[in-house]
């Protein structure tokens, strides 16, 4: 009797997964497309889409003293130190935007250097940032600066930075001051870059200042993130209802590296929720981990999207620390150590459309030291990009990463992701073939 109600209890039990495993299959599919087979010329933008690159202070302008370089030393880290000096070379790395014919440049602004001690604010940076604003106006192209692009003044690190409800407050003064100074030529503010990487990072994996293990910490932080844009979102469009301010989210996409494993599927499902479903419902529900943060709630006049790659998720993930992920047989790796996939681009558009608010792709590039692979990364991106339009998202910009090779922060100097490469002992940039390739596409539009 008893093992009769055993086996009738396992039976059941193995039907449940089986079929659950199967809706999942239906219900998230990882599609790829035989490249062979597609014209990456046939794309259609239309005249109002804008083309651009990003790049961010701590990993381009130089000679910064912030959380990062404390980080940096504190861990035998490769030293940003002088980066790509564009804090002095800006006027010459505009020219190169101009080249390439591009009509929107993503920035971010180093607040360590504005505020280098708590209240203490010095003009003269942010006289700077302002004439490299009417530089851009100038020269017709939309700057769109981000406010917090994982650097902040030391001194506020110490204080414990994002860990820390009350000091949220501060960061929200320099949102202000920054605001204050130049929305009469910037419409387009961008206040967190990459909430779940920052956290992650930096409070889970140790990688990134502060360089904690503590998935408590990092929840905390998450949320503090998210209240934090809220209450700048909520600050800055009391000053100016017509600015228009976003937060740039890395969408990486979790997929079971066995789609028929009862393992892998709970898996990529339980990252993918703590890694982008959290933070969309966060600006949907204003809530996020059963905590209520109402300041959140449908905080984006327009979203921007990070897209890189997906990761296949099994028991046998890697040490993220060596950065070697799985690949499907036909995918190629980017020196990154993750593959290439660019129709994750499509599934992450699809993932921010129920927020119902424009997407503009605040970064999208690829670590290829040897250009071998950024041709062909541009063009099947910049393709399924414009599938998304065609079939009817409302994606307003496409920003390469990175107009420069940069400082690519725990990985040092050693990923190179510019379109233009950079001699960091001459600092003479020098345009690459995958770079004049992107000129073409964008004049041809
Ligand atoms: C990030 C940042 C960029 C990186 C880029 C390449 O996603 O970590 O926004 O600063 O340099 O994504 O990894």
């Amino acid at each position: 009797m008893w093992g009769r109600l055993v086996l009738l209890g396992l039976g059941a039990f193995v039907v449940f997964k089986l079929s659950l495993i199967l809706y999942r299959r239906r219900k998230f599919p990882e599609p790829h497309e035989d490249w062979s087979t597609v014209d990456l010329e046939d794309l259609d933008f239309p005249t109002s889409f804008r083309w651009g690159t990003a790049t961010a202070a701590h990993q381009v302008e130089g000679h910064l003293v912030n959380n990062w370089t404390v980080h940096e030393a504190a861990n035998g880290l490769e030293q940003s130190g002088a980066a790509c000096d564009h804090w002095n070379r800006w006027r010459e790395d505009f020219q190169l935007l101009s080249d390439l014919g591009l009509n929107s440049y993503r920035f971010s602004i180093e607040w360590s250097r504005l505020e280098p001690s708590e209240g203490v604010w010095d003009d003269e940076p942010l006289e700077r940032y302002s004439n490299m604003v009417d530089d851009l106006v100038a020269r017709g192209i939309r700057p769109v600066v981000t406010l917090h692009h994982f650097s902040h003044p030391a001194w506020w690190e110490e204080k414990g930075g994002f860990a820390k409800q009350e000091n949220i407050r501060a960061f929200v003064a320099y949102c202000e001051r920054v605001f204050e100074a130049l929305s009469d030529r910037v419409d387009t503010w961008v206040t967190i870059n990459e909430p779940t990487v920052f956290s992650i990072m930096g409070y889970a994996l140790g990688m990134f200042p502060p360089g904690k293990r503590s998935p408590r910490s990092t929840l905390r932080v998450m949320r503090h993130l998210l209240s934090a844009h809220g209450h700048v979102y909520a600050a800055l469009k009391k000053k100016q209802p017509e600015a228009q301010i976003g937060m740039a989210k890395n969408v990486t996409l979790f997929d079971p590296k066995n789609r028929w494993s009862p393992i892998d599927w709970p898996l990529a499902r339980l990252l993918e929720r703590l890694w982008n479903g959290a933070w969309r419902s966060g600006i949907q529900h204003g809530r996020m981990f059963f905590t209520d943060i109402p300041e959140a709630k449908g905080s984006l006049d327009f979203v921007g999207l990070n897209y890189y790659t997906h990761v296949l998720t099994g028991l046998s993930l890697p040490a993220l620390r060596n950065m070697r992920f799985p690949k499907r047989r036909h995918e190629v790796f980017t020196e990154f150590g993750y593959p290439m996939y660019a129709e994750g681009l499509r599934r992450a558009i699809e993932f921010l459309a129920p927020l119902n608010v424009p997407i503009e792709i605040t970064e999208n590039g690829v670590a290829d030291a040897n250009d071998a692979l950024r041709g062909e990364h541009l063009k099947r991106h910049i393709w399924v990009l414009s599938r998304a339009l065609a079939d009817g998202y409302d994606v307003r910009s496409y920003h390469h990463w990175s107009l420069l090779d940069n400082f690519e922060w725990a990985e040092g100097y050693s990923m190179r992701f510019g379109l233009h490469h950079v001699d960091f002992e001459t600092q003479q940039r020098t345009l690459r073939q995958s770079g004049d390739l992107y000129r073409n596409i964008v004049q041809k539009r």
